[in-house]
């Protein structure tokens, strides 16, 4: 669809006038753009267009963004020492946090974070261990913050028995007739299904607590300075409640890979202690006072259940058309679901390692 930006900006309560814009190429869902205007001082905007067809209730999703930014600006004020930034949101002329247009789409601004890069694959174990520091901080920040008062802006976003119960319709459904691509997938998915049961019985057994969590920690979902040192969290649509274990184990999927989420070459698809164990030590030193018992002893497994929740959703959509992530080729899903599914494998050999990684690191915390 053509976008008017230009328009769309003007109903922002901006400084300076509008520049120009360049579109932004990252994620599957949203669309962003980075806005220049005219100040010489103001880093400028980012400009999202949020999809509607997947966030249904965008009312409630932009309030839980500014619940949440809220809460982390008042205890970034108060600790200066952290070094952290958060997301500012920027109200529309009419005061609302985002804007309708006539067509029906919707839109929110965000002040630009300058100088900022993320990482797909993580180059070193430095900055593996200030992502995990990052995302360890962003929840123990946000622990004291009521979850009550969030939207759940996707219903069942990490239920396993849901995005199962969604990938046997489309099987049995195969819309795009592709069911006969994937025999190898399906098989894998038939074998471990089972085993992927583990954290939602925890969930409803009521040990495992629930916090509010960011449900969506990409390893590129964090911005670092030019001096590495990790700056802020962004994406914040999926913040809502949530087990730590979904938040850790979506860092450890992307982080830890030492391939990209699409990469066609299965052989360069595998886990990366090494990194693997920095995030950890990083995130355990964020987070050790509010962990307990079950988040400690199941957050090596969680990496493997999120890998295996994002294969399954990529081969899915694969299975329907693609009709849920932006894709740029036909077999674009496909080709992401092996590569979760690959790292599964790798996880699984490593399952041990991967544990006493996480216990290790904890005693070496809980020692200094
Ligand atoms: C989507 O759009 P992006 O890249 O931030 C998806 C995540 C998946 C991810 C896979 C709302 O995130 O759950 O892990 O793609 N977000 C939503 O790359 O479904
Ligand atoms: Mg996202």
């Amino acid at each position: 669809m053509e976008r008017n930006i230009k328009e769309i900006v003007t109903h922002f309560d901006i400084i300076g006038e509008f520049e120009g814009f360049e579109k932004n190429v990252t994620g599957h869902i949203n669309e962003s753009y980075r806005i220049h205007t005219t100040s010489k001082v103001h880093p400028g905007y980012f400009l999202q267009w949020i999809n509607n067809n997947i966030f249904k209730n965008v009312e409630g999703l932009m309030d839980n963004i500014c619940s949440v930014t809220k809460h982390l600006a008042g205890k970034l004020a108060e600790n200066l020492e952290l070094d952290f930034d958060v997301l500012e949101v920027i109200p529309c002329n009419d005061g609302k946090n985002f804007y309708l247009d006539p067509d029906g789409q919707y839109w929110r601004l965000y002040k630009f974070i300058d100088d900022a890069h993320g990482y797909n694959v993580v180059e070193n174990i430095e900055i593996a261990n200030e992502g995990g520091k990052a995302f360890g901080l962003f929840m123990s920040l946000l622990a004291d913050l009521p979850s009550n008062g969030l939207s759940e802006t996707i219903p069942n976003f990490h239920s396993i028995e849901k995005r199962l119960e969604a990938y046997k319709k489309s099987l049995k459904d195969d819309v795009a007739d592709r069911a006969n691509d994937i025999r190898e997938e399906i098989a894998f998915v038939t074998s471990r299904s089972e085993q992927m049961l583990h954290i939602p019985a925890l969930i409803k057994s009521g040990s495992l607590p629930m916090r509010i969590t960011h449900n969506d920690t990409k390893f590129n979902n964090i911005l670092f300075d030019c001096n590495d040192h990790a700056l802020c969290i962004v994406d914040l649509d999926t913040v809502m409640p949530g087990s730590i274990l979904f938040d850790f184990g979506d860092s450890i999927r992307t982080g830890a890979n030492t391939a990209n989420e699409d990469e066609q070459d299965l052989s360069k698809v595998d886990i990366n202690l090494p990194i693997y164990e920095a995030y950890t030590r990083g995130f355990i030193e964020s987070t050790r006072e509010t962990l307990c018992t079950v988040e400690i002893e199941n957050l090596a497994y969680s990496a493997r259940f999120m890998t295996f929740i994002i294969g399954l959703r990529f081969l899915t959509d694969f299975l329907n058309g693609d009709t849920y992530f932006r894709t740029s080729y036909p077999h674009h899903n496909l080709v992401r679901a092996r590569v979760q599914f690959r790292l599964v494998e790798a996880m699984e050999k490593n399952s041990e390692k991967m544990h006493s990684i996480v216990m290790q690191s904890f005693k070496k915390e809980i020692a200094q």
